[in-house]
């Protein structure tokens, strides 16, 4: 199918199975040609001959007369509809078996079932939305909290698009300043223009779009998850500790050093925050291939992490864990760090107690982060969990987000937004270095081209839009 097609007349069930109602949606040039086809008004005036915004009364009738349903019609002429072309919406009893026959009906008149978030496509690539409100409907949908929904909302309704539309505003002034730089550059007898001004708006450019950035690690928490990396040695009982945390055999447990060596994630909700855990292979040296690139994802789910849980065992000999804090403690930096000292169970109860426990961890660790939390369980026998979990919830604060606070929340965004970050410092840098305007144009031009690729509307492919509309339900 191509992406960009528009000019067939496409159908969809919009609505979820087991609803009193189901709802069909019909949207294209031929959008109320080929309801009437299928469709009865009890009035006898066809929706041809209506005015939008009506709602008509009538049955759904097989070719052969057989009543399918008793029907209400809603009318959207182009181009004020959501997709923005001329739409219909039969709103019929939620039986999926009646659904079914009227989707038939309708796509022997000549529809096409629609894909995957095709209406909003439409909706994108007839100007009624941009790219960024367009994923924020996919959001919507999937909201579960207050703090989800209002994300979504605040992006639907073009918060975001605002916000960068005030971004591209400053861009193209200073470019355009940058040009008349160089226009004054031609004439030998002027000064290169005073920089001071320029300087002082890619500041301030750099930092909105810096806030923005940051704004994703509370974003992704909110929607996948606060990420909680469980790193350690092999058998130190990480998917042991995954599984009593998400209190379910989700990870294979064995003796077997090696054994996880793909990442496991799931989400668990502790006191109305999501977590998202993420069991990885544990940090050995190996010759083992498929080994050492699930160590190499073990590395990368850490860097990606808010939370760090280090899981040592606590029975075996300082020396092995010193190693290993050469490769997990400069990782951590900005991040919350708990040591889970693992097998408490196996320990006497001298060896148990928690200041011996401490005491003995500093020891062997003098570079231990100040603020690293230090706990001493049992992820078999489950104890000592509360105090972790607690510890969790306390680590994962998140603020209160209110309804026009912009939060970037989508990968893609995020992407972009480094991007465009990462060119407004080199337009910075070029602007200290005094380097040649058409250079630092050159910079100017790609942080808009970043900025533009969240909203859209120039440069996407049809596969940059599928990849983001197969992700969308049917129907939406
Ligand atoms: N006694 C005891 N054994 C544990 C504990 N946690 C894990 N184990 C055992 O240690 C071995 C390795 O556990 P596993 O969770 O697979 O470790 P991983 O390699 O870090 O994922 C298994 O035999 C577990 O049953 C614990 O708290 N106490
Ligand atoms: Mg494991």
């Amino acid at each position: 199918m191509n992406i960009l097609q528009t000019e067939d007349t496409i159908c969809a069930i919009a609505t979820a199975q087991g609803g009193a109602i189901g709802t069909i949606r019909v949207s294209g040039p031929e959008a109320i040609t080929l309801t009437d086809r299928v469709f009865k008004p009890v009035s006898g005036k066809p929706l041809a001959g209506r005015a939008p915004y009506t709602l008509t009364f009538g049955y759904i009738l097989t070719p052969e007369g057989e009543i399918i349903d008793e029907v209400l019609v809603s009318l959207f002429r182009a181009p004020h509809s959501y997709t923005g072309q001329d739409s219909t919406e039969i709103s019929c009893h939620g039986s999926s078996y009646i659904l079914q026959q009227v989707m038939q009906l309708l796509i022997r008149q000549g529809c096409r079932a629609a894909g995957p978030g095709e209406y909003t496509q439409r909706a994108f690539l007839n100007g009624k939305m941009d790219l960024s409100q367009a994923e924020a409907v996919a959001d919507l949908i999937a909201s579960t909290s207050a703090a989800t929904h209002r994300m979504a909302m605040n992006q639907m309704r073009g918060g975001f698009s605002r916000e960068l539309a005030v971004l591209r505003d400053k861009l193209l002034h200073l470019t355009s300043l940058m040009e008349l730089e160089l226009d004054f550059s031609d004439h030998e007898e002027l000064e290169f223009a005073d920089r001071s001004e320029l300087e002082d708006i890619a500041r301030q450019i750099e930092q909105v779009i810096h806030h923005l950035v940051d704004t994703f690690s509370v974003g992704n928490a909110l929607k996948n998850g606060v990420p909680v990396a469980i790193v350690g040695e092999t058998n130190a009982g990480k998917s042991t500790l995954l599984n009593a945390l998400l209190n379910e055999e989700r990870a294979i447990v064995s003796d077997i050093h090696g054994t996880t060596r793909d990442v496991i994630e799931d989400t668990m909700n502790l006191g109305g925050i999501t977590f998202r855990f993420i069991d990885t292979a544990g940090i050995r040296e190996t010759t083992d291939t498929i080994e050492s690139l699930g160590i190499e994802r073990s590395f990368q789910k850490l860097d990606q992490a808010d939370i760090v849980l280090w899981v040592i065992d606590a029975t075996c000999a300082e020396e092995q864990y010193r190693q290993l804090a050469d490769k997990i403690l400069p990782r951590c930096k900005g991040k919350h760090l708990v040591i889970v000292l693992n097998k408490a169970d196996l320990l006497s109860s001298a060896d148990s107690s928690a200041d011996k426990q401490l005491a003995r961890l500093k020891a062997a660790l003098p570079d231990l982060p100040e603020d690293a939390c230090v706990l001493s369980l049992s992820a078999k026998q489950k104890e000592g969990l509360s105090q972790l979990q607690k510890q969790l919830v306390d680590f994962a604060a998140l603020p209160d987000l209110s309804q026009n606070d912009v939060v970037v929340s989508n990968i893609r965004h995020y992407e972009a937004l480094s991007r465009a970050l990462e060119a407004i410092h080199r337009v910075q840098d070029g602007l200290t270095m005094q380097l040649s305007g058409d250079l630092v144009s050159q910079d100017l031009r790609e942080c808009l081209y970043h900025l533009g690729e969240i909203v859209g509307g120039t440069i996407e492919t049809d596969e940059v839009l599928g990849n983001i509309f197969k992700h969308f339900c049917v129907g939406k």
